[in-house]
């Protein structure tokens, strides 16, 4: 078969523009080398339904081991009893954790998409929508920290099975006991949905969802810096409220019902490469390197809070605990989009994000979301914020003049090449 020169040189394409550009997406990352090596391997071609000892087909005996690997790593990263490392993604994961525990038409109650949500928590347009019966809470319009109160209350009133936190753009921690303790008041379940932060409570920098929240899951490509994916934990397994029991008569584990819910609730074969890579992520979220690594993403975060703030940017709430930052631009007059993609064209890549109580529409936005675990993967320290942030202010200060924005662009670039991105990569 003759190499694929078509898809290969845009694979080429990319590696470049990741190479010459200031990616400032909150859920990107870059991996290490043996990461994507782990996942352009042989293991594509293996089916493997089920689990490890328990598969449907044969010569399932090295993917098992690899599979066992990822389980055991992640479990000791985060101190839990139980791992499923087969969700293809974060929704996979909370749509199997869902389905472990809830029928359709359940209540659940979780933060408003357009507050910093996720969609998978409930949105209209999302499968958790749909199958179950959406309530949310927000944040404070003075604070723009959670608003508790309100969780509470709407937790009394409607009395959700399950209540779940965990946001895609929210910036300071999260109180797990309080949202816990009124749980317990309604008998619902508490989901963790740590999928960007995943990495900061990896290494305690955060406070940590297992103690309080029944189940938690994550992506594995935000701050743990794996491949994509998804992952499923708890701290403890439980006996299941539900009364399914085994043939012989015992109770079936939690555990089992959440491994029912991804295979053969809601995916096939599982991607035992993208497993592989999982278990080298994993591996490599276990040295101190890796809490180096995460360390300096708070520090720079909060370095970069500053620079933009004394520049005027308004940060909802504040300030930032941990690697993201939402920044409100209505004082400075301009869109999210427009801000979006007048920063793509100097290469500066982040996205568009509504803030809350925006009043303009999720195509537009009134913000945008900043986040540094990929620029600290290239080796960025504090003093490169002030840097990044004077490159941003330049071009939102110049929305409109394309020959600024086209040598801010030429100074990213050459700005960038103080930090190579896989070298060993031609
Ligand atoms: N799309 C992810 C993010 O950007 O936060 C969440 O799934």
């Amino acid at each position: 078969m003759q190499k694929d020169k078509l898809v290969f040189d845009l694979i080429d394409q990319e590696l470049e523009r990741q190479r010459n550009g200031i990616e400032l997406i909150a859920s990107e990352n870059f991996t290490s080398l043996q990461v994507m090596e782990a996942m352009g391997t042989s293991l594509t071609n293996k089916y493997a339904e089920g689990y490890p000892g328990k598969r449907y087909y044969g010569g399932c005996e090295i993917v098992d081991q690899i599979e066992q690997i990822a389980i055991d790593r992640v479990k000791q990263v985060f101190n839990c009893a139980y791992a499923n490392v087969q969700p293809h993604s974060g929704a996979q994961a909370n749509a199997a954790l869902m389905m472990a525990i809830l029928q359709p038409g359940d209540k659940i109650l979780g933060l408003d998409l357009s507050m910093g949500g996720h969609l998978t928590h409930g949105s209209p347009v999302n499968f958790s929508g749909k199958i179950y019966k959406p309530f949310f809470y927000g944040v404070k319009k003075e604070t723009g920290l959670i608003d508790y109160e309100m969780l509470e209350e709407k937790a009394r009133t409607e009395k959700p099975a399950l209540i779940i936190c965990g946001a895609s753009a929210y910036s300071r921690d999260i109180d797990y006991a309080r949202i816990r303790k009124v749980a317990d008041e309604i008998n619902a379940f508490v989901l963790c949905d740590m999928a960007h932060p995943a990495g900061l409570i990896a290494k305690g920098l955060l406070s940590s969802p297992f103690e309080h929240c029944h189940f938690v899951t994550s992506t594995t490509h935000k701050t743990l810096r794996g491949p994509r994916g998804g992952i499923i934990l708890m701290k403890t397994d439980f006996e299941n409220p539900f009364g399914l029991k085994d043939p012989k008569g015992n109770i079936r584990m939690m555990s089992h019902l959440l491994d029912m819910a991804v295979f053969p609730g809601t995916q096939g074969g599982p991607l035992e490469h993208v497993i592989a890579a999982k278990a080298v992520a994993f591996g490599e979220l276990l040295t101190d390197e890796f809490t180096v690594y995460i360390t300096q993403v708070q520090k720079n975060a909060q370095a970069m809070a500053k620079a933009f703030m004394a520049k005027g940017y308004e940060i909802i709430s504040g300030g930032t605990d941990n690697h993201l930052m939402l920044i409100d631009l209505r004082n400075k007059n301009i869109t999210g989009k427009k801000a979006q993609e007048t920063l793509d064209k100097a290469h500066i890549t982040l996205n568009k994000n509504a803030v809350p109580f925006d009043d303009k529409s999720p195509f537009v936005t009134s913000g945008i979301r900043v986040g540094v675990p990929a620029i600290t993967t290239r080796g960025m320290k504090e003093t490169d914020m002030q840097i990044v942030v004077d490159f941003i202010d330049e071009v939102l200060m110049n929305i409109d003049n394309e020959t600024i924005v086209a040598k801010v662009k030429e100074e990213v670039k050459t700005f960038m090449k103080q930090f190579p991105l896989y070298p060993a990569l031609k």
